[in-house]
């Protein structure tokens, strides 16, 4: 005899669920699953399932059963009792987010709330960029004003008392190195390379794995597009082409040399929209992943640098190093404090924009924000909420930049 059970894929925690189960009918059998788990794995958003495929497959001993379901939270299967394996997976664009399965006894009639650990899985790029899922969530950006070294543009804006509100994405979990830069634009700019302006100071090293630098911000956009088309992403970033100021183009190649002095039609690229490539960090985006749910002023929970912070003026010997040797932030991310400065999309304001969902920052400037400070900057100039910003066309040994793709 069949049951008919239903699996419901609950993106809020299953013990809060579970109160809101409709009663049973005749011998249909209901039992929830929540998607959720531990370490690198965690609960996803409604917003965040909004926009992802599952597949859900029982096997057990009738025949197997599949459902592909598209943002929907609930599906119905119809089985035997006994012994099931419900494996789930969840998609975006095609590319595996998580997964998880566990196994469980149908009995006829009711079964109870079933639990689901979803395990995140860490994207790795052709190019060997591992990518770390950012949960979304919501956090205070900015400095309190009793913050040591602090300064004015830190201030919190003041619609809902500063807080702001993130939906999730995926971060790279390092600085992009000088092997991982070199692979999509074939050159290596890095002044701390053994090509470079400061080859004296790495002459032993090996630097494929230290932060690239001395790219501008126009340089990081080719990158990110360069990027997205060895993946199979559509480009995040449009301009208008170097021929025909009618003509939009994601394509690098249409876009002309990089300028090496400001210019106009650089500094009007735009994002595209619903486009699934790599993009540079909001400044946000940025805040709340170096944060990683911290509010001191370092994101290892404590107001006070220490050498396990990063690297900075007081342990790097002057010059960048090998990303991924100081301890990672909660969330995975490395060398966030200090190193290399990193690139932000936003234009640079004083004060910040009173939008508190996802902000992007103003539509025109002169200087674009990077943030989290460097091998040369003060301990005070590696926290969290600092601001630096200059012209895009500034190349220094100072500033690299990471990655971002939406979820
Ligand atoms: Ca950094």
């Amino acid at each position: 005899m069949k049951k008919m059970a239903s699996v419901f894929l609950s993106l809020v925690c299953v013990f809060l669920c579970a109160a809101c189960f409709s009663p049973w009918k005749g011998d249909s059998g209901t039992f929830s699953i929540g998607i959720g788990g531990s370490g690198n794995a965690r609960f996803l958003t409604p917003e965040e399932t909004a926009l992802l495929d599952h597949t859900i497959t029982l096997q057990g001993p009738g025949p197997e059963q599949v459902a592909a379901i598209r943002g929907a939270r609930t599906v119905d299967f119809s089985v035997e009792p006994g012994l099931w394996t419900i494996s789930v997976k969840a998609f975006r664009n095609g590319r595996i987010i998580a997964q998880g399965s566990r196994s469980v006894e149908i009995k006829p009639g009711p079964n109870g709330v079933i639990e689901i650990l979803m395990v995140f899985v860490t994207l790795t790029s052709s190019t060997g960029i591992e990518m770390m899922p950012i949960p979304a969530g919501n956090f205070l950006m900015g400095s309190p004003a009793n913050e040591p070294d602090r300064a004015s543009i830190e201030n919190y804006r003041t619609v809902n008392d500063g807080i702001v509100t993130m939906s999730g994405y995926w971060m790279s979990r390092y600085q992009i190195t000088q092997e991982q830069y070199e692979a999509v634009m074939n050159t290596n700019p890095s002044a701390y390379s053994s090509g470079g302006l400061n080859a004296a100071a790495v002459a032993e090293l090996d630097t494929s794995t230290f932060p690239v630098e001395r790219v501008s911000w126009y340089d990081a956009l080719v990158f990110c597009n360069k990027l997205s088309e060895m993946e199979g992403l559509t480009p995040a970033y449009e301009m208008q082409t170097g021929a025909n100021p009618n003509i939009w183009s994601t394509d690098p190649v249409d876009w002309g040399d990089i300028p090496i002095a400001i210019n106009a039609r650089w500094d009007a690229a735009r994002m595209v929209t619903a486009s699934t490539g790599y993009r540079l960090p909001t400044e946000a985006q940025w805040e709340y992943a170096c944060r990683a749910g911290t509010t001191t002023a370092f994101n290892t929970g404590s107001n006070t640098i220490s050498d396990f912070t990063g690297w900075y003026n007081e342990n790097s010997g002057a010059q960048t190093h090998q990303v991924g040797l100081k301890p990672p932030n909660a969330w995975g991310l490395y060398d966030m404090h200090g190193n290399v400065w990193e690139w932000c999309w936003d234009w640079f304001e004083n004060n910040y924009l009173e939008e508190s969902d996802d902000p992007v920052g103003p539509s025109t400037g002169t200087q674009r924000v990077y943030r989290g400070g460097s091998w040369e900057n003060s301990g005070g100039n590696i926290r969290s909420a600092v601001r630096f910003r200059n012209a895009p066309t500034e190349r220094s040994s100072v500033l690299g930049f990471r990655i971002v793709l939406p979820l």
